[in-house]
């Protein structure tokens, strides 16, 4: 496989993947990006034209996807609608860009013939208890509790029925929550990364017990990669780093790194539908592709992840304004 086509490239793990890819590996790249709020081309401007090209446009235009499609090896699909707090505000554009996207990919991958991976989240499965001593498998029950887990949910049994009833070469993964660079603003580290830096304080939702379960993106994008090129052809693989914090503990962490009081936040309003925990086991990766995290300590990524956001404040400031004054009406 040597030209991949990626959708949604431009957006914080797509565009960590095309660099990955980039530096690990021969393949060429074909962004396939809509540019909305959370895309960025900037995230990609150090990667050499040679290698990677860029489109504009959207998954769900099925004459533009048809023709890149045919011209690629392979399809791996990052492209979607995101964050939490905007489904559930404003639903149509997931329903949209995460089904009706996925669908107009599966179209043209099945005319054509490619490889597809699919790459959805743990908030399928819904949540946890935080006592509950089992952690999510790739065989526990589709149970989505946003607008936007139940259309990446939706997404995934697509790309199922495409593998059963048309033969489609695809691959699920199913991740838990990333940091690294490139990160949109509105998402929970970078956004209090971001406001200690411009003075800001960190805002944590409800009494921050929920508990999210941490890979570095870098890691996310090995696995992904292992997955294209390993994994068994209508198999489903979770991506996890035993990485489980509370969010105030991360919030914690995030001040006191950056050489603030611990207690500097403000608790403001809670999300509603709020999942308590996510946590992945990971054993079907390790065991059957052998993949490995490389930033299994948390502090660590963080540390670099704050430093990178301290050097590239021309990358994140363009959006900050806007996010926080979306943040305000929302009491949040
Ligand atoms: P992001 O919001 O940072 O980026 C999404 C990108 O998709 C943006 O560049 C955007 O312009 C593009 N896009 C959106 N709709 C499009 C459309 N209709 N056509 C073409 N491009 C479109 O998202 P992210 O955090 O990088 O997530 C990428 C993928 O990984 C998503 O599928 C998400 O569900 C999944 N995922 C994310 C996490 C996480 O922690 N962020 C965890 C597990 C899985
Ligand atoms: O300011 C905040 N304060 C806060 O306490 C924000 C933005 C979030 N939070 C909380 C909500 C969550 O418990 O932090 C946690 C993480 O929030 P998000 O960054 O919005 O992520 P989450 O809702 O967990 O979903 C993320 O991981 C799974 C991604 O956005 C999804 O795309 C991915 O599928």
């Amino acid at each position: 496989m040597s030209r991949l086509l990626v959708t949604g490239g431009a957006g914080f793990i797509g565009s960590n993947f095309v660099h990955h890819v980039v530096e690990h590996t021969d393949h060429h790249v074909t962004v396939l990006d809509k540019l909305t709020y959370a895309g960025n081309r900037a995230s990609l401007a150090a990667l050499p034209s040679s290698r990677v090209r860029f489109v504009e446009g959207d998954i769900a235009d099925a004459g533009l996807v048809d023709g890149l499609v045919a011209a690629a090896d392979g399809v791996v699909h990052y492209a979607a609608e995101t964050h939490n707090d905007n489904s559930l505000n404003y639903p149509q554009p997931f329903l949209q860009s995460n089904v009706i996207g996925t669908f107009t990919l599966l179209e043209a991958v099945r005319k054509h013939g490619k490889r597809f991976h699919h790459v959805s989240t743990d908030e399928v499965y819904g949540d946890l208890e935080l006592d509950d001593p089992d952690r999510f498998t790739e065989s526990s029950p589709y149970n989505p509790s946003s607008p936007y887990s139940s259309t990446k949910a939706a997404s995934d049994m697509l790309v199922r029925a495409w593998v059963r009833s048309y033969g489609v070469a695809a691959t699920i993964s199913n991740c838990s929550n990333n940091y690294g660079p490139y990160q949109h603003v509105e998402k929970f580290i970078p956004r209090q990364i971001t406001n200690i830096l411009w003075g800001i304080r960190p805002k944590l939702y409800g009494e921050g017990r929920n508990v999210r379960d941490w890979i570095h993106a870098d890691d996310h994008s090995s696995a992904v990669l292992r997955i294209l090129e390993h994994g068994r052809i209508g198999e489903t693989y979770l991506i996890g780093a035993d990485g489980e914090k509370d969010n105030k503990t991360v919030v914690e962490l995030i001040l006191t790194m950056m050489g603030q009081d611990a207690d500097a936040y403000d608790n403001v309003t809670d999300r509603n539908g709020h999942d308590m925990r996510y946590a992945i086991d990971a054993t079907k990766l390790s065991t059957d592709l052998g993949w490995r995290p490389r930033f299994r300590d948390f502090e660590r990524g963080l540390a670099v992840t704050i430093d990178w956001y301290r050097d590239h404040e021309q990358w994140w400031a363009p959006a900050k304004d806007a996010t926080e004054a979306f943040y305000a009406q929302l009491g949040q």
